[in-house]
């Protein structure tokens, strides 16, 4: 695609925004007003927030900054300032009843199509390139996965339901990949609508190492589960040991032991764990210790886009593991298409020029790395999207999931949270030090 061209960018801009109310709507409209202004885990907000606030962010970025219209409702604003209230206290708040949220919701996206229309894509940093439009479409589609973490959360029969991805064959190829050391351009400077904390592009200078072509799977997951993994202090962090013992985890969240096997719950329906899909709902203390008890390790944030992006017949950086074009059905399980990882060692189309697969979509891989700014990092358009957050408390996920549209997944995007969350749809692929073999 050519990402210089300002109309090929409004289309993309109009079509990234379309895409996520189509969304926003189903993830809303699939279960009645009751669930939606309840609090289904005090993780969470009630949906109707969700959809309150991506309504109110729009107005305040393409209708108060771009278009410097007044504020529509500013006694609302305080309510859906995520800083302001923590989730567990947004139920109580005096939101706004769910048609009404929709009802607010549609028309600033009604104004906010005009101010697009009437927008030069030039001139201020807002605006050139759209991007105050690409980030509204990514910072709605965020919700979207958001809010598919509450439905999965929610308790009582299925709301939601998506066809399974294609069966794969059990994948036979090469277990890890040799990454080649060496000097690799990391983040971006070029990438239209790619967010302050991937800027700028920058050099760094990476070791050998080994990577897992595929991420860990629940199979796996299960053989450190039967050798008592989780009853084993020398596979834990400190944190991570106290963490499990003084919450009793014993196995990933949604997951339990029926009659010597093992269940899970997922939207609503139970169901037996399957052993080739990439292991789900992990906290980064349980893919810590995996890859510990593994013999190996979690990659770095560094590693893990070097694997992404790297192109060494080019020796250059590429937007995503197979290259440049923008993500297909047949390169990545992204979008909500499914509601489930693929399973492992699918989507051959879109593995890494060194044969890496799956890193792109299916389940976020928690890395070894804290949330740290890149160097010359300048916040923008507002230090709460990343400034506040980073730090050693945040550690970094890398490659999207299934829950994750294509606008806000790239190789250079960057996710973050606790290393105890796992509500989210966290996985994780393992990696060693290949130094000793190649010296
Ligand atoms: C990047 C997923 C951690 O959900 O807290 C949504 C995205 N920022 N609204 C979050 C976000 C503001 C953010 N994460
Ligand atoms: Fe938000």
């Amino acid at each position: 695609p050519d990402l210089t061209d300002p109309e090929t960018l409004r289309e993309r801009a109009l079509a990234a925004l379309t895409t996520a109310r189509d969304r926003t709507a189903l993830l809303t409209s699939c279960v009645e007003d009751p669930d939606l202004t309840a609090q289904h885990s005090p993780l969470m907000s009630p949906l109707v927030w969700d959809l309150a606030h991506i309504g109110n962010q729009e107005e305040m970025w393409l209708l108060r900054e771009v278009a410097g219209r007044d504020a529509m409702r500013p006694e609302i604003d305080g309510l859906y300032d995520a800083f302001e209230h923590p989730r567990a206290e947004r139920p109580s708040l005096p939101l706004l009843p769910p048609d009404e949220a929709r009802r607010y919701a549609a028309e600033v996206r009604g104004r906010a199509l005009d101010v697009l229309e009437g927008t030069r894509f030039r001139g201020t940093p807002l605006t050139e390139a759209g991007f105050a439009f690409g980030m509204i479409a990514q910072h709605e589609q965020q919700h979207d996965e958001t809010m598919l973490i509450t439905h999965q959360l929610r308790k009582g029969p299925a709301a939601l339901t998506a066809p399974d991805p294609a069966p794969a064959p059990p994948f036979t190829g090469p277990a890890e990949v040799l990454v080649p050391g060496g000097p690799f351009t990391m983040g971006t400077s070029a990438e239209p609508w790619a967010l302050d904390n991937e800027r700028p592009a920058h050099q760094r200078l990476v070791p050998p190492f080994f990577i897992d072509t595929t991420p860990v799977t629940n199979a796996a997951y299960q053989a450190f589960i039967a050798d008592g993994g989780y009853g084993d202090p020398r596979w834990w962090t400190p944190d991570g040991w106290t963490h499990i013992r003084s919450h009793s985890i014993e196995a990933p969240l949604f997951w339990r032991r029926e009659a010597g096997q093992w269940l899970r719950r997922r939207f609503g329906v139970t169901e037996v764990v399957p052993p080739d899909e990439p292991v789900l709902h992990v906290s980064w203390y349980e893919a810590d210790a995996y890859a510990r008890w593994a013999g190996r390790r979690l990659p770095t944030e560094t590693e893990w886009e070097k694997a992404a992006r790297h192109d060494p017949a080019a020796d250059r950086s590429t937007r995503y593991p197979w290259g440049d074009a923008d993500p297909t059905p047949e390169h990545a399980n992204l979008g909500q298409r499914h509601l489930r990882p693929a399973p492992a060692g699918s989507y051959p189309a879109g593995e890494s020029p060194l044969g890496v697969r799956q890193l792109i979509g299916d389940v976020w891989e928690w890395t070894a790395s804290d949330f740290l700014p890149y160097p010359g990092f300048t916040a923008f358009p507002y230090k709460e999207y990343s400034e506040v957050f980073f730090g050693p408390e945040h550690k970094v996920l890398r490659g999207g999931s299934f829950a994750v549209d294509a606008v806000a997944c790239r190789g250079t995007f960057r996710n973050w949270d606790y290393p105890i969350r796992r509500q989210i749809f966290s996985g994780f692929r393992t990696a060693r030090d290949a130094a000793a073999e190649t010296a």
